[in-house]
């Protein structure tokens, strides 16, 4: 059986759950307490850190890494395209999103006030960007549910807990978070934590 060690309140952690729920297969979830971390996750990750996914003598780390191999070895629903041109172009939106994205939030968690507001804004614009695509497509990639909107979804969730508030053009990216939120693998896989993130 798979064992994810997740952070109750961590974005990352929050996408491999997603990906677990969506699979309906069974899991166990091991909440980890981040402020005490017990020791065995240094021993699992070199960069002591959450998610990590353990299955007997296999033990990966990397939030994306971790939901393609559960999406290969549970392959129903699919969540990463079929055809390699499309899996390809998937893997490059993957790092556009951590790159674009992602690797903000540590300086809107942990940066002075002004770095924290220049990390803000970043995301902000860069959401607001891509908001556009929602008005013609249901999803990332179209009409499919697909391992975008996994890697994206928990920072939609976060927006108004990161104080980040979008302009009236990005409209179209909100419906579509709504979209995302309303699935049932999403919200089983919430956190009590997660949950008290947006009224
Ligand atoms: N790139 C990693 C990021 C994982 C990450 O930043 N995890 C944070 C929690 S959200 C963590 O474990 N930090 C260690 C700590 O807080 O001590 C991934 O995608 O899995």
């Amino acid at each position: 059986m798979m064992i994810l060690y997740s952070g109750t309140a961590c974005p990352f952690s929050h996408r491999c759950r997603i990906v677990l729920f969506e699979k309906g297969m069974d899991f166990e979830i091991k909440d980890v307490d981040l402020q005490e971390k017990p020791e065995e996750i240094a021993v699992m990750n070199p960069y002591n850190q959450v998610p990590i996914l353990v299955e007997r003598d296999l033990t990966l780390y990397e939030s994306n890494i971790i939901n393609e191999y559960i999406d290969e070895r549970f392959p129903h629903p699919q969540l990463m395209p079929a055809d390699p041109v499309m899996r390809a172009r998937t893997r490059l939106f993957l790092f556009n999103i951590e790159r674009d994205l992602f690797s903000h939030l540590p300086d809107v968690v942990n940066g002075s006030a002004k770095v924290a507001e220049k990390a803000r804004a970043t995301i902000r614009d860069n959401l607001t960007q891509i908001a556009p695509i929602f008005a013609k497509q249901k999803y990332m990639l179209g009409e499919d549910y697909s391992m975008l909107d996994v890697a994206i979804a928990p920072l939609l969730w976060r927006l108004d807990y990161f104080g980040i508030s979008l302009p009236k053009q990005a409209a179209p990216l909100l419906k579509y978070a709504e979209r995302i939120f309303s699935r049932p693998a999403f919200i089983a896989a919430l956190t009590p934590v997660e949950k008290a993130m947006r009224k």
